[in-house]
């Protein structure tokens, strides 16, 4: 069994599979905090966990024509200036439970929970590149990640991102080896990972082995056939991956984490609570928030740390504490965010309709009852 050396969890998280281990926390224990405790932080595996010693891991960065190849300890990698970054991490496939109610996607069925925010620490990408002889270029390069983990056939798990998001000392794209201030579980990818601040999870490769600069894509299978957006009209006999771009930068998100879905309220003061965060960077301005279906709207309070414009690299927790009368049986709660871009999101669900059910932010809808 090559999951048998997986590593203990947290008996909070609800599991989406067990082998590989997928699970996110539960809503209301997602937005208790602005930083995502590590042992609740969602978990996202292709593959077994690798069990990696620290003393002989080594990180290969391939060098460039004119520079050198680099073998890195951890101890090597610690000696890069020390840079910190809080940055939320979302899974393409967040809300994908909401976009198969609508017609069947391939996919796990995560629900609210396939995100969350981290503190981390590490060496920058751009400077571990540079001591590799690596320069910005004209030509479209992207930068290829390779995991430490593989499937029987050896085939690890593997990303890539543009060479100028690597380079931009401003993108803040890490090399991370601790995490909320320890050392990365080992979940998470423990000794080092990549983290990609507004970047889809899916490029956060853990474990991390190798980095090479390429004139093209990664060619791993999580790059080139998956993780792509779709028309509602493509189906597993039409789709052409070569056609769609890799998802990179994420869409407007937000989602009602208390009440939950199908839970019973009593009149007055009622808490509604949730998260909102967009990707690139871009801050989020605004949380609306309905308990009418729609009818009238309210605004959302931001709690948790001020983002800074195009370096919006963490979420907002929003609340929102609303009257509701005794004679109202129901409400049909909304949310929706806004960017600094003035994107906002879909109303539903059936038109961002895709095949892998990727990129699920429609509005997010619950319905509660009402008791006095
Ligand atoms: N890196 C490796 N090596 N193997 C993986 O399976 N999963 C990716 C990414 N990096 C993955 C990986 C995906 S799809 C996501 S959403 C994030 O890791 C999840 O990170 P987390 O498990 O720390 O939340
Ligand atoms: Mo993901």
């Amino acid at each position: 069994d090559p999951y048998a050396a997986d590593p203990m969890r947290h008996p909070a998280l609800r599991i989406n599979s067990q082998r590989p281990f997928n699970a996110e926390p539960p809503p209301e224990l997602l937005t208790e905090s602005y930083i995502t405790p590590n042992p609740i932080f969602f978990t996202r595996n292709h593959l077994p966990v690798p069990n990696l010693d620290p003393e002989t891991y080594r990180l290969h960065v391939v060098g460039a024509p004119e520079g050198q190849s680099l073998s890195l300890s951890l101890d090597d990698l610690r000696k890069f200036p020390k840079h910190e970054v809080t940055v939320t991490l979302q899974c393409a496939g967040n809300r994908r439970s909401e976009m198969s109610k609508v017609k069947e996607v391939k996919g796990l069925e995560w629900r609210t929970g396939a995100i969350s925010t981290a503190r981390w620490a590490g060496a920058r990408l751009c400077d571990v590149l540079a001591q590799a002889g690596h320069r910005v270029c004209e030509t479209e390069a992207h930068v290829c990640f390779e995991g430490l983990d593989s499937d029987p056939t050896g085939t690890a798990y593997g990303a890539s991102i543009p060479l100028a998001r690597a380079m931009d000392p401003e993108a803040e794209v890490l090399l991370a080896y601790e995490m909320n201030g320890q050392p990365l579980p080992r979940d998470h990818g423990f000794p080092v990972r990549v983290v990609v601040p507004g970047v889809v999870g899916a490029r956060h490769v853990k474990w991390l082995g190798r980095v090479s600069v390429e004139s093209e894509e990664s060619y791993s299978h999580w790059q080139r056939r998956d993780y792509k957006g779709f028309s509602p009209s493509v189906d597993w006999d039409t789709v052409d991956f070569d056609l769609a771009p890799s998802i990179q930068e994420l869409p407007i998100q937000s989602a009602i984490t208390q009440p939950q879905d199908g839970a019973i309220v009593e009149s007055g003061e009622v808490t509604i609570r949730g998260y909102a965060w967009s990707g690139g960077g871009r801050a989020v301005i605004r949380v609306d928030v309905s308990l009418d279906g729609g009818l009238t709207w309210q605004e959302a309070e931001l709690e948790g740390e001020e983002q800074q414009p195009r370096k919006a690299w963490a979420w907002r927790i929003w609340q929102l504490k609303a009257q509701v009368s005794e004679e109202q049986k129901e409400l049909n709660i909304i949310c929706k965010a806004v960017d600094d871009s003035y994107n906002v999101q879909p109303d539903t669900v059936a038109p961002i309709w895709n095949l892998r059910g990727v990129l699920s932010n429609a509005w997010h809808r619950v319905h509660v009852q009402v008791v006095p």
